[in-house]
């Protein structure tokens, strides 16, 4: 892991998450990592959303696909602070290929194939900082202490 940085990311619970009834059990993922919500919000997202959140993908053979299934239904979007929040989130989620994502992550543990993967988390700083902007307004970003934090986290 890099240096002890607090950091923001932007995850989202993907259709299939909804649809499973897999949202309190993702989400217990990230809380029992001692990560904290700061935001977070029911919607269904539009093409035109879609099409800005995955961009970088626009060029990709599965890049229809992508939009149709993010679009398919609605998601949970939410932001979570910690320590190393962008990393720590990733290895939380797991491989993007399901099929070879390790047991004891999201993926590994919840979904089979790389197009229903079940969670999306921001890869970098700067993916963060876009993605965060793309759902939320800097209002919707909730500031607050909890009484675990400095067991969670060290000063
Ligand atoms: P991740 O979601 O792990 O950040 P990514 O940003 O590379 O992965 O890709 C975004 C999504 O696009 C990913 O969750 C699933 C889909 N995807 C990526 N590569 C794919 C591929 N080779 N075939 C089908 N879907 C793919
Ligand atoms: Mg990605």
């Amino acid at each position: 892991m890099g240096s002890a940085t607090t950091e923001r990311t932007l995850i989202i619970l993907k259709p299939d998450a909804v649809q499973r009834g897999l949202v309190g059990p993702i989400i217990e993922r990230f809380e029992r990592r001692g990560l904290k919500i700061v935001a977070m919000r029911l919607m269904h997202i539009d093409r035109d959303l879609a099409e800005s959140h995955y961009g970088v993908h626009r060029s990709r053979p599965f890049f229809e696909g992508l939009v149709s299934y993010i679009t398919s239904a609605p998601v949970v979007v939410a932001v979570l602070e910690g320590r190393n929040a962008i990393s720590v989130v990733r290895t939380t989620m797991g491989a993007t290929n399901a099929a070879e994502a390790a047991p004891g992550t999201i993926r590994g543990d919840f979904a089979l194939e790389i197009g229903r993967n079940l969670v999306h988390g921001s890869d970098s700083e700067q993916s963060a900082s876009d993605e965060i902007a793309l759902y939320f307004k800097a209002e919707d970003i909730v500031v607050y202490g909890r009484a675990i934090d400095p067991w969670v986290t060290e000063a």
